[in-house]
């Protein structure tokens, strides 16, 4: 039994014991009414408090549930009896509070929470709003305004703002929890007045600009997203309407987003994120190696990126670079971005200190030799990389692990220039890798388990989600980005405007298209100045100083505040390249266009997928939503070929074979669930 009940001295203490994480299944719903219902009839219980054992309070709704026929009762029902007791009702919260949890404990009318709890409604994650009272009674506690932030950003809070807030009562210590919130509710047992959360009415006027502010404030991050939105509304649904009729519009609005896609995506990413984290065949009791001391080697741009990953993780790095001016300069990016951070609020100027503190500049390899893991972020040259391994392997100490950064190269060639393949990995993290969430975890032939295990924990440590990647040119990400970069070069050949290709995929809900990533990277990546011979689009731009964002122009002219304008002579070259290749120029409509930069992309994940070098189809989703700014609310691309069936995405690739890039073929995994009108993702 999930739920269970006991009487201390007048009070009835409602306890949930559903782990994990104590979501409110149909089970646990139950026993908290019926333990409700018998606080109600029973004359001894004076007082009620619910709380739960395990390691949180109630996380929320139980998502598994999300989209099956609805079991009653239902939580918002549960909540409503909890509100309308007439004995005090005490929630006892700890963890993390969070979702339908946080709405039972609104429901409750006093919250008693530990130092380390967060509270938050995170619904707007999973393309939700919080659908059993939250919207209504959160900003009639909390006020409008405080109310909105946390519903429509659904970053949870800790206890002692949400104290400063009004929406916790008391802190109490974590050890004294149950007693303290048993002791509490007894107080207030035979209160004429109970502060029922769902009828306060001091907190809950607003003047219409609150919410236009917010959207104009909140725009950029918001784009593409339903439920914000819907969670703005259902807000102001409860400045202007009574509680009942503002919890109708709550649950309308809620079912409506339920149904939609965009919460089907989001929930789905939502366990494909847990599920990247599982290794299949590496056993759970695997040792990890423990690492206490982290090296790097490259104090570029990556390598000082990387660094600061584990520093703010707490763990000491030394940042070995060939010579001391570009040492310096590294070290003082890493400065700068902290206290940039800090200038922003973000952290407090002791912290970057502390930061600053755990990290040792070297121009000596050799100081690497009591590392526990080291990582290599030199030049992207196979000679260069296997020269560092070599080095590397005379310097490290047993048992070390020794990380590649690389982006496309042969991890196992890389590691057969060590005597200890097995104690190598690829970790590739992306640019700015202090920033972007996700990281590779490259698996050469001779990974041993430990080595991976311990990356995939590591990787948690430094806050980053990550996926298993096999070896090949490119691994997951670049692999699948090179072929939709290759279509959209034969775009542009055969009459696309490079505007248009990137119009096409910013519409569609990426943050920039091909070109404008091209020209924010830098066209002279890997060109020679000495070497170039006019023979790509991109050496001609760059022949002509049109070298990117940098040079204030390159696909686009630039403006002084880098806006990007069409550029006549950009067409000139394409049209002059397209000549000479004999092909002929249209036009292409916007759907074509998405389809040739997708549909081949799916087709390359797909093959990814056969060959093995994903473990599953909804890891490369999380590796396009988290490295390659594919919209969540799209789940990623095997998802949106899933919605969009695999036979039409063959039917597509068919449409367009004759077009797409020499050497293209179809994945049989794709031609297999075609046939079979099957899914990629579960
Ligand atoms: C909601 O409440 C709607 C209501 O407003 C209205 C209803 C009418 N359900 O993340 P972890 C599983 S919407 C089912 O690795 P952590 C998770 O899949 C909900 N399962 O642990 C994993 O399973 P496995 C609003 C859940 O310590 C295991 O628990 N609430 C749920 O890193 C451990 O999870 C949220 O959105 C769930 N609600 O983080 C909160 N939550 O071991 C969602 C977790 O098989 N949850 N599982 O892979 C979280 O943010 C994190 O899980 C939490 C713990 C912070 C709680």
């Amino acid at each position: 039994m999930s739920v269970s009940t006991s009487k201390e001295d007048g009070v009835l203490v409602i306890v949930s014991d559903n782990p994990p994480v104590n979501a409110l299944g149909h089970g646990v719903r139950e026993g908290i009414l019926r333990g409700i219902e018998a606080a109600r009839t029973d004359q001894e219980v004076t007082a009620v408090v619910i709380a739960c054992d395990g390691r949180t309070f109630h996380a929320g709704a139980d998502i598994t549930e999300f989209g099956k026929p609805p079991q009653d009762p239902s939580l918002p029902e549960v909540i409503e009896a909890i509100e309308a007791l007439d004995k005090p009702v005490v929630a006892a919260l700890h963890g993390t509070t969070l979702g339908g949890g946080l709405e039972v404990a609104l429901g409750a009318h006093y919250r008693l929470a530990t130092p380390s709890t967060k509270l938050g409604l995170p619904e707007v994650k999973l393309g939700l709003l919080p659908g059993a009272g939250g919207t209504q009674r959160l900003p009639r506690v909390v006020g409008v305004e405080a109310a909105l932030g946390m519903i429509v950003k659904g970053d949870p809070i800790p206890a002692k703002k949400a104290e400063a807030m009004g929406l916790v009562d008391e802190i109490v210590p974590e050890s004294e929890l149950r007693q303290r919130a048993i002791a509490f509710a007894r107080s207030k047992a035979g209160s004429a007045e109970l502060p029922r959360s769902g009828r306060r009415t001091d907190k809950i006027t607003a003047d219409g600009s609150v919410f236009d502010d917010f959207r104009r404030a909140n725009a950029r991050r918001l784009r593409g997203f339903e439920a914000p939105e819907a969670c703005i509304e259902a807000v102001k649904a409860a400045t202007e309407l009574p509680l009942e009729e503002g919890l109708k519009k709550e649950r309308e609005l809620f079912m409506k987003l339920m149904m939609g896609e965009q919460s089907a995506a989001l929930r789905y990413l939502f366990f494909a994120e847990r599920a990247a984290s599982k290794i299949d065949d590496v056993p759970k009791d695997t040792p990890l190696i423990e690492v206490k001391k982290v090296g790097i080697i490259g104090a570029g741009t990556m390598g000082g990126g990387i660094a600061m990953n584990f520093l703010s993780a707490g763990l000491p790095v030394t940042l070995v670079e060939r010579d001391q001016a570009p040492l310096d300069r590294g070290v003082g990016i890493i400065r700068k971005n902290y206290e940039a951070t800090a200038a922003k609020g973000r952290m407090s100027p002791e912290a970057v200190e502390q930061a600053m503190g755990l990290l040792t500049p070297s121009t000596d390899m050799n100081d690497l030799k009591d590392c526990d893991l080291i990582i290599e972020a030199v030049f992207e040259l196979m000679e260069i990389k296997k020269e560092v391994f070599s080095r590397l392997d005379s310097i490290a100490k047993d048992g070390a692990i020794l990380a590649t950064n690389t982006s496309y190269l042969d991890v196992n060639e890389i590691a057969a220039s060590t005597k200890r393949p097995e104690s190598v990995v690829g970790l590739h993290f992306f640019s700015p890798a202090n920033i972007m969430r996700l990281l590779e975890i490259v698996r050469g032939e001779k990974t041993s388990d430990s080595v991976l295990a311990t990356s995939m924990a590591l990787s948690k440590k430094i806050r980053k989600t990550a996926v298993v990647a096999g070896v090949c040119h490119g691994f997951i990400g670049n692999r699948m980005l090179a072929v939709r970069q290759a279509e959209a070069n034969n775009l542009i050949l055969e009459g696309a405007k490079p505007w248009d290709v990137d119009r096409v995929l910013v519409e569609f809900g990426l943050p920039m298209g091909p070109f404008q990533m091209a020209d924010l990277a830098g066209l002279d990546i890997g060109w020679d100045p000495e070497k170039t011979s006019s023979s790509t689009i991109r050496e001609v731009l760059c022949e002509r100083d049109r070298r990117g964002q940098k040079t204030g122009a390159g696909f686009y002219d630039y403006d002084e505040s880098r806006r990007g304008a069409p550029s006549a002579e950009v067409e000139e070259v394409v049209a002059s390249f397209a000549e000479r290749s004999g092909r002929e120029q249209r036009n292409i409509g916007d759907q074509e266009i998405l389809e040739r930069l997708l549909y081949p992309m799916i087709n390359e994940g797909a093959k990814i997928l056969e060959e093995g070098i994903a473990q599953r189809a909804s890891d490369v989703d999380i590796v396009w939503v988290n490295g390659y700014g594919w919209p969540a609310y799209r789940g990623g691309p095997m998802f949106f070929a899933d919605q969009q069936g695999a036979a039409e995405v063959l039917a597509g690739l068919k449409r367009h074979e004759a077009r797409l890039q020499d050497g293209f073929t179809l994945s049989e995994l794709l031609k297999r669930k075609a046939e079979e009108g099957g899914r990629f993702t579960g």
